[in-house]
């Protein structure tokens, strides 16, 4: 059976998302670069595959999908059976829904603020202007907020959605390996439980590999 096809590079957040989710059940996998210098995210092909010219879009046979989240969960249903990941808890209704509930809030809370911050410290440097400082500190002010939420819920169980790693988990860490090499990260040192579930979740061969693709891909 021909490898599923992830379109775009490690280094985007939302294409090391859905890696590392191939990476947690071990499926094969081929990574097609999309060339953003020449615009090919915006060209005829690629909207084709993800109508919002976005990465990542995906493939497997002739089913197209886009949306890092939908991807990823299309992933861990399709390869659930392959070995004892559980990564969706589909099978128990409970915990599923909080695995959709704690996603929901990675997606809409934290997420949002964390693209704003590496947008004005990486991006906006990258292309020649300066960062709002004011947009940074807002965000890291909004940013703690989600933090005191997450250290609660992390002293009651050892990972967001509750006594077992999840979705919900493995998709906070694209934009927090970014985050983590920034001068703001002294911001987490406030939360010991939440430091203690991200260095569990760093720990994961996983993470650790894509990781490295990130790194390569962003030099
Ligand atoms: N909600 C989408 C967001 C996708 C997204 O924002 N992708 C970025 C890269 S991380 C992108 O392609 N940006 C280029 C653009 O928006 O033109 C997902 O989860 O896949």
């Amino acid at each position: 059976m021909a490898p599923v096809k992830v379109f775009g590079s490690a280094a985007f957040t939302n294409v090391a998302r859905v890696l590392v989710c191939l990476e947690e059940v071990g499926a094969e996998y081929e990574i097609v670069d999309i060339d953003f210098h020449i615009k090919e995210h915006k060209g005829s092909e690629h909207l084709a595959r993800n109508p919002f010219g976005q990465v990542p879009a995906f493939q497997d046979g002739d089913l197209i999908l886009f949306q890092s989240r939908a991807i990823s969960r299309y992933v861990l249903r399709k390869y659930k059976t392959a070995g004892e990941v559980n990564l969706l808890r589909e099978g128990n209704p409970g915990e599923s829904a909080l695995v959709d509930v704690w996603l929901d809030v990675e997606a809409l809370q934290y997420d949002p603020i964390m693209n704003l911050v590496f947008v004005q410290h990486r991006v906006v440097p990258a292309l020649g202007g300066t960062p709002d400082e004011s947009v940074i500190s807002e965000s890291v002010e909004k940013l703690r907020k989600v933090l005191d939420v997450y250290e609660a819920q992390l002293t009651k169980h050892r990972y967001l959605a509750g006594d077992f790693v999840s979705l919900v988990d493995l998709s906070h860490f694209p934009e927090t390996h970014y985050f983590m090499g920034m001068p703001y990260a002294a911001v987490l040192d406030s939360y010991p439980r939440v430091r203690a579930w991200l260095e569990d979740l760093f720990s994961r061969p996983a993470v650790k590999k894509v990781v490295s693709l990130m790194a390569k891909d962003f030099n």
